[in-house]
């Protein structure tokens, strides 16, 4: 048996995961991570998830998520731009194709083909969002259920004024979320184009298969992404990590990061048990 606990990124992170504890208290983990998901989804202040997103370089808002359970039920979307509810997208498709990643026009008829209520994402406050607006502040949602099942979902509307057709670390699995079972699960928010490059999230489970705690092992990944890549002053990377045990961290490249925990002892929010460089963040 284990403590049920959800963890999710950022300060938003605490609304999602008390929205979503009732479903995980009940045993339901992947209605659970999906909530969370779909909390930050429909705010309309979160402006990096769903409705509340920063349109890209074009004007238009593309979504973009992924959900995992395990290497055999795991999947992504992206360049979604019809569909809010993309975490649950991913979701559906983890569980009924054998699809890893759908994109765009594709992902948006699956996602009708599948039901789900068709949506506009451009909010009103988006919309005017400056130009050099470059929000990033993806959800991403981890939780551990009595019986030490693992589950995860990411749900984001990427960089802001992204590059048309941009797609960054959140929908591929093995960056922006990775859960295995038998080790743990990660996940990632920041600068996609740093996190892939080293397969972040995947990377920092393996490091855990291999002894690292959560906290060890995403230090090892930030201080890779650090040595190996060029970072910007402003980029930020963050990842948060859950075993089936309970045990949890995040870490982070730049100050900044929170994230929220919610188990039977309430929510709070947490800083990062790490972080690598301690300068301001541009945004959090
Ligand atoms: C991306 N990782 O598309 C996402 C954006 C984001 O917090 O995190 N950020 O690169």
């Amino acid at each position: 048996m284990s403590v049920p606990r959800l963890v999710a990124t950022w300060r938003f992170g605490l609304g999602a995961c008390d929205a979503a504890w009732s479903l995980l208290e009940q045993g339901d983990g992947p209605g659970a991570v999906v909530a969370a998901c779909d909390h930050a989804e429909r705010d309309p202040t979160v402006d990096s998830v769903g409705y509340g997103g920063i349109p890209d370089g074009s004007g238009r808002v593309t979504l973009d998520a992924s959900y995992m359970e395990s290497p055999r039920v795991a999947a992504g979307v992206c360049v979604v731009g019809r569909h809010l509810a993309v975490a649950q997208i991913a979701r559906l498709a983890a569980e009924r194709t054998r699809q890893v990643l759908i994109a765009g026009p594709g992902a948006d008829e699956f996602a009708q083909q599948a039901g789900v209520e068709s949506a506009a994402l451009l909010s009103p406050t988006a919309a005017m969002a400056p130009q050099g607006a470059g929000a990033h502040d993806t959800i991403g949602v981890l939780g551990v259920d009595a019986a030490g099942r693992l589950f995860g979902a990411c749900s984001t509307s990427g960089l802001g004024r992204k590059r048309p057709g941009r797609v960054g670390d959140s929908p591929i699995i093995g960056h922006g979320l990775y859960v295995d079972p038998e080790v743990g699960a990660v996940t990632a928010t920041g600068t996609g184009e740093l996190i892939m490059r080293v397969c972040g999230s995947f990377l920092a489970v393996e490091l855990m298969r291999r002894g690292a705690s959560t906290l060890d092992a995403l230090q090892e990944v930030l201080q890779r992404i650090d040595r190996t890549l060029d970072v910007s002053p402003s980029d930020q990377v963050a990842f948060l990590a859950l075993r089936s045990d309970g045990e949890c961290a995040g870490a982070a490249l730049i100050n900044g990061f929170e994230f929220a925990m919610r188990d039977s002892a309430g929510a709070r929010l947490c800083g990062p048990g790490v972080t690598i460089h301690h300068r301001p963040a541009n945004q959090s």
